[in-house]
């Protein structure tokens, strides 16, 4: 049987990544892709907060390369965060408002760094913004952030990604802002409604259940970062958390979902 992983909210932390997949026997000691028949998806927040997130992205983009497409990546708001500040910068999102806002203003307040920006190249940016926002494998979908704001951007998987990359290539900083807002969105799928949230999403979307990052484990739970050691299946078992809180110092969870 073929083994399927996810990945996410890697978030600059290029040597917790890098030990994880060797851990999981998906790369050798060199670090190059050494899963045979196994299928790995990463699913966004590349980079911000930690040290080397453009080296993060370096990786994922030459595993995809080295797998010849069983290694897979989807885009987190933190991408449409990096791209609106290289973008856009601090120019104020229209209508002026208090407080005001802007990508400078957000990124800043987001763990957006210097470096990362001036690192990333034109070639960096084509392959993040062709990034989809979503994907199926294993009968689950998988997606950024536990939010129903997808099912604003396309109500079938194609046009939902279509729909992405439309946005990200677009020149208008409201279309920016808007998608950058919609996707840092969190938690429909939890509480007394979460089951129900998550039914629409996959009616529309497919799958039989939503696996998703951008929702740290150990905050969902109310336990200390390091105390996590696995993903957390909730909403009867429709919805997977795998976002380990590596910047917090938790886990790289490398979620077996096959
Ligand atoms: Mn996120």
């Amino acid at each position: 049987m073929t083994r399927v992983y996810a990945v996410s909210d890697v978030h600059g932390y290029r040597d917790v990544l890098v030990r994880a997949l060797a851990e999981e026997g998906l790369t050798d000691a060199d670090g190059r892709w050494a899963g045979r028949d196994a299928r790995l998806w990463f699913l966004g927040d590349y980079l911000d907060r930690g040290p080397d997130g453009v080296g993060v992205i370096d990786l994922v983009r030459r595993l995809v390369d080295e797998s010849g497409g069983a290694v897979a990546a989807l885009l987190g708001n933190h991408e449409v965060l990096a791209l609106g500040m290289r973008r856009f910068g601090a120019t104020t999102v229209p209508p002026p408002g208090e407080p005001e806002r802007s990508f400078a203003r957000s990124w800043a307040r987001n763990g957006g760094l210097g470096r990362d920006q001036a690192r990333l190249t034109d070639e960096h940016v084509a392959w993040l913004s062709a990034l989809p926002m979503a994907a199926h494998d294993a009968g689950a979908l998988l997606v950024h952030s536990d939010t129903l704001a997808y099912l604003g951007w396309g109500r079938t998987l194609d046009d939902l990604n279509a729909a992405g990359r439309d946005r990200l290539a677009s020149d208008d900083l409201v279309v920016w802002w808007e998608t950058w807002r919609d996707l840092t969105s969190r938690a429909a799928f939890r509480g007394e409604d979460g089951p129900r949230a998550v039914r629409e999403l996959l009616d529309h979307l497919g799958g039989d259940r939503v696996v998703h990052g951008h929702s740290i484990v150990a905050e969902m739970l109310g336990r200390a970062y390091t105390d996590v050691t696995e993903p957390h299946s909730y909403a009867g078992g429709r919805a997977l958390a795998v976002d380990g809180g590596i910047y917090e110092g938790g886990p790289c969870l490398v979620a077996r979902l096959a």
